[in-house]
């Protein structure tokens, strides 16, 4: 993994808009669940740290990491949200299936983001093997659920403001 230097919990408090006005759906996978609901508890932290109401987040449980992308879009289907994070954690086994699962999630998820024009992160951890997770899930390297809810923030601030001003960046 590429985060070996990178401590997924920090931030700068200043860069993370408040989040009281902010819609989220979370989707989380129980395959490798000591870990994703670790994710889980650090993401749901950040958002209300960060002023995100509970009434304003709906989470939803699916099997595995490949049902993130379908949970993702039937999630958007039932729930007007800002934005939708999407937790989960494959480890590298013996066969192939990391591969599949990861490159099928990262394009889903991809895919979603271009057609709805919402955010849709990806908060899946592609460890090697389950010390690598823990050390991601509120360990020694943080926890990627925290930056996942940071990114989920950031981002659905992004297409709000957007919804409401003419082009900020550019020279027209
Ligand atoms: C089948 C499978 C395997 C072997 N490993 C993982 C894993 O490490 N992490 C994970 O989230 N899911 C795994 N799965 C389950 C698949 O994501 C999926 O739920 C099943 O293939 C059914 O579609």
């Amino acid at each position: 993994m590429s985060s070996k230097l990178k401590n997924l919990s920090s931030y700068n408090d200043a860069d993370v808009p408040n989040a009281k006005e902010l819609k989220f759906g979370i989707v989380v996978s129980d395959w490798n669940s000591k870990i994703t609901h670790a994710l889980y508890e650090g993401c749901l932290e950040t958002l209300l740290k960060h002023g995100a109401l509970e009434d304003n987040i709906e989470v939803i449980q699916v099997p595995g990491s490949f049902e993130l992308t379908a949970g993702a879009r039937m999630l958007a289907q039932r729930y007007s949200s800002d934005a939708i994070i999407c937790l989960g954690c494959v480890i590298t086994g013996e066969t192939k299936h990391n591969e599949y699962i990861n490159m099928s999630v990262a394009q889903g998820l991809t895919n979603l983001s271009i057609a709805s024009g919402r955010p849709y992160v990806f908060g899946l951890l592609t460890p090697e093997n389950e010390q690598q997770a823990l050390d991601r899930a509120g360990g020694k390297y943080g926890n990627k659920g925290v930056e996942a809810a940071v990114t989920a923030i950031r981002m659905a601030d992004i297409k709000k403001d957007l919804g409401t001003t003419k082009s900020k960046i550019g020279y027209s």
